[in-house]
């Protein structure tokens, strides 16, 4: 059985909507930003910087959403991945991996609208990350030339990448990404996503629909 240490909306929901996807049994250990769990010894243990996602599975930890999304999808939902010579290979590690180029942008957005007190937040950091999110959300837009990232078809890029574009839709308007807002469109009418999203827990962080 697989067990996942999550936080509501935070990067471990690509992990619950891989799970949903693949239809792998899996318990979820709910964590909360602010209950200082993540600091735990136990949970330091298993997560050196004390973040989540973490799976337990095959007799050990992995830690990284992105490292944990290759490994299941590798032993456990082929469909999901592109293995080594398969010639859309180098695309799906690329965008798999640009689901982090995003949320390194969402995680100072929340920082300087949300987290900080205040008196702390700064508009410039608002506005620059929010231009530089606009920059990463436009390029994603821009190679959305069909269904899915992948000519062959949904994979875990969509999940990674798309798990990233969830929170960015809360800090800037889709409006300019037509391809983008239907790409989300098909993953919110995907049951795997649903499923996820019915899993997720109560919301901790991002109570507003929009940070303007
Ligand atoms: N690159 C890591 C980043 C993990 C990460 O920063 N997770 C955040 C949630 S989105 C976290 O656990 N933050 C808790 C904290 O900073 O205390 C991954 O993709 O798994």
């Amino acid at each position: 059985m697989i067990v996942l240490h999550h936080a509501p909306q935070s990067r471990s929901f690509r992990i619950l909507w891989f799970l949903h996807e693949a239809g792998l049994p899996h318990q979820v250990r709910y964590h909360l930003f602010s209950d200082k769990g993540l600091r735990s010894p136990e949970f330091l243990a298993i997560s050196p910087a004390g973040r989540v996602p973490v799976v337990e599975v095959d007799g050990s930890t992995l830690f990284e959403s992105g490292a944990i999304l290759e490994y299941l999808a590798e032993t456990r939902a082929p469909a999901l991945t592109r293995a080594p010579g398969d010639p859309e290979r180098g695309k799906f590690l690329e965008w798999l991996h640009y689901g982090e180029t995003i949320a390194q942008h969402l995680a100072q957005l929340t920082f300087h609208h949300i987290v900080l007190a205040p008196a702390d937040r700064s508009p410039v950091v608002q506005k620059l990350e929010t231009l530089r999110l606009h920059r990463a959300l436009a390029g994603l837009d821009a190679a959305l030339t069909g269904d899915w990232l992948l000519p062959g078809g949904f994979s875990a890029a969509d999940i990674m990448t798309g798990g990233s574009t969830e929170l960015a839709a809360r800090f800037v308007r889709f409006d300019a990404f037509p391809r983008l807002a239907a790409w989300r469109a098909r993953i919110h009418a995907r049951a795997g996503f649903q499923a996820a999203r019915a899993a997720d827990g109560p919301a901790e962080l991002w109570q507003e629909d929009f940070y303007g």
